[in-house]
């Protein structure tokens, strides 16, 4: 037992916090959490506080933080609308299944529903975790100082164990204020430890249906890499020969300069991700929840063809067994304790594959054909030559972080990752707003690696307020803000399906109109730099970069649609009213889909 200590319940919270080795909180204080921010003061040399313009980006910052590193971080704000200003954050972390520890302040447990300033009451009293319910893995809302203890161990249980997910401390001003004798109890003795492994039955089936394999495909997504399974998964793609491919959270699961790197799969994927995996004979997926951007909204034989192909699904949450497809054999498991499972109970022996050099021959095609767009010296600049540019001049352990749009969709399809955490993206929620701040705190994670904000320009314009984080904290962030003036992914998408476009385009008196991106920069007082050909860009980054502090480089890029974004691979359904040009087309898609 510990040592009984008198302490506030924000002393309790951050006592807590430091125990669980957190090192930095980001928020903004109001005066619903002014007793946590006093206490965060006393722990100044183990916790930093870090100051964001906007409660949304707190939330963004410490996801990106986890996701660069696999540590949990607090995001703080006061009562009422900053709470509410995290939601979005919230959601994001949830879809993506990252973990992230967010701190509200709430109305005095004496004075709930009373109408105290920026209280939701009219409903319920103190009401404002039920709007987090949908994008929360679990949340509490103490009435005593004494419980927070056991609130804080819950919450890090909650959050990092099994699915990892967001969780929400709702805490009422007078709890955080009064104190208790409490005994602050050893993480080490409430952590659970250890990994689920899935049922050994199942395990020797899915080896053996691995093992008489001739076209075996492994799915990678963001389950790989949030369990640190990276090498195991290299290492059976290797006992077996198979080819892996890569959902949006997945990428970097497996260096893709790899021979067995089989690329992104998907509607923005590679051709040879969604060509071997439609073509697989089994199937073993880890860590993926085939929705329907990387499962080509499930139409047969664009990215999946299941059945013939035979699916192994190796999945921590047992809810997303079978969801979307039927399994050959279920393994309810942690990526890594699974993966290591399957790899003993193979033994050792060599690939009974057949693939011969197509895996090579798909490659080198696919590099053929991404060399339209990403090799283009014209002007202005496709976005595809600018992020090959960008990436060019960077380490290849560089991290970079998309949010939403094409920026999003052509790092995936065309960054080569080399590691995992070192690409960050919104993959399940596509948020706009996202980049900038997951960015800085993938800067505060990992201080000595070079990070990379590539964002369009509406992407940006939501959250581009973090300049000023950024240049407070001197996070040597590099923001690259590609700007087609608009929001041209949307655009593409109505032109497609409809035939016309509406509200996409930045326009003032009828005139294409782009904010001075520069001069943002230079008022925020970041480095700046300005490039709109090809041939700039290196400089413009590798000075940005050298800058060693905040930059942002603004590159004016082509929005023509037909070479706008990354390249059409895959399938997408979205309904489209009759008479529009795709209508007929998207119905006889729909007649294969398989989402039964
Ligand atoms: C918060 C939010 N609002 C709306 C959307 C819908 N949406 C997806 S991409 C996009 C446009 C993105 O524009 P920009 O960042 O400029 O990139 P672009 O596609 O123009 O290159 C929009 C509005 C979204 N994903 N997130």
């Amino acid at each position: 037992m510990g040592i009984p200590q008198r302490l506030t319940g924000a002393q309790i919270i951050v006592e807590s916090l430091v125990r669980h080795g957190v090192r930095h909180a980001a928020g903004i204080p109001g005066h619903g959490c002014w007793t946590l921010t006093d206490a965060l003061l006393d722990r100044a040399d183990e916790i930093r506080t870090i100051q964001v313009m906007h409660e949304q980006s707190a939330v963004h910052l410490a996801d990106g933080f986890y996701r660069a590193s696999g540590e949990p971080m607090l995001a703080f704000t006061s009562i009422g609308p900053g709470a509410t200003n995290t939601v979005m954050g919230m959601a994001t972390a949830y879809v993506d299944s990252t973990a992230v520890a967010l701190f509200t302040g709430s109305p005095h447990t004496t004075m709930r529903g009373h109408g105290l300033l920026q209280e939701l009451e009219r409903r319920h009293v103190a009401d404002n975790p039920r709007i987090f319910e949908p994008v929360t893995k679990e949340w509490w809302q103490p009435s005593r100082v004494d419980e927070l203890p056991f609130v804080v161990h819950r919450a890090w249980n909650a959050m990092t164990t099994g699915r990892p997910g967001p969780v929400l401390l709702d805490v009422p001003m007078d709890v955080q204020a009064e104190a208790a004798e409490v005994v602050l109890p050893d993480p080490e003795t409430r952590e659970a430890r250890g990994r689920v492994r899935p049922d050994a039955d199942a395990v020797e089936r899915a080896a053996r249906l691995l093992a008489g394999a001739k076209r075996p495909v492994i799915v990678a997504g963001g389950g790989v890499i949030s369990a640190e399974a990276t090498t195991e998964l290299r290492a059976l793609a290797e006992r077996l020969g198979a080819p892996v491919v890569t959902t949006w959270n997945g990428k970097g699961a497996i260096d893709e300069t790899h021979r067995l790197a089989g690329q992104t799969i998907g509607d923005t994927g590679s051709t040879i991700g969604n060509a071997l995996a439609s073509s697989a004979d089994v199937l073993l997926s880890v860590g993926c929840r085939f929705v329907d951007w990387s499962a080509s909204s499930w139409r047969k034989g664009v990215t999946f063809a299941i059945p013939p192909t035979q699916l192994i699904q190796l999945e921590i949450d047992e809810r997303e067994i079978g969801k979307n497809y039927p399994v050959a054999v279920p393994l309810v498991g942690d990526a890594r304790a699974g993966l290591r499972d399957l790899l003993d109970a193979l033994g050792g022996g060599n690939p009974a594959t057949d693939y011969g050099d197509e895996i090579e021959r798909l490659n080198a095609a696919w590099d053929e054909q991404i060399e339209v767009k990403s090799g283009s010296d014209a002007v202005p600049m496709t976005m595809a030559r600018a992020v090959r540019d960008v990436q060019v001049v960077t380490r290849p352990d560089a991290i970079v972080v998309t949010g939403a749009g094409l920026p999003q969709g052509m790092v995936k399809q065309r960054w080569v990752t080399r590691q995992p955490r070192t690409h960050i993206t919104s993959g399940g929620f596509s948020s706009m707003g996202f980049t900038l701040p997951a960015a800085i705190g993938a800067q505060l994670a990992r201080p000595d690696a070079q990070v990379l904000a590539v964002c369009g320009d509406g992407d940006f314009l939501q959250t581009m307020q973090e300049l000023a984080a950024a240049a407070m904290l001197g996070t040597p962030v590099c923001t690259v803000v590609l700007d087609n003036s608009g929001w041209i992914s949307i655009k593409g998408g109505q032109q497609h399906h409809f035939g016309r476009t509406a509200a996409t385009d930045f326009l003032r008196d009828g005139r294409l109109y782009s904010p001075d991106f520069a001069a943002i920069g230079r008022a925020f007082g970041v480095h700046t730099e300005s490039a709109h050909e090809p041939a700039d860009v290196r400089p413009a980054v590798e000075r940005a970069l050298a800058s060693g502090g905040p930059s942002l480089v603004h590159l004016r890029v082509d929005r023509d649609l037909a070479v706008a974004g990354p390249d059409k691979t895959g399938w997408w359904d979205v309904p489209v009213p009759e008479g529009r040009p795709v209508h007929d087309e998207q119905l006889a898609g729909r007649a294969e889909e398989q989402h039964r």
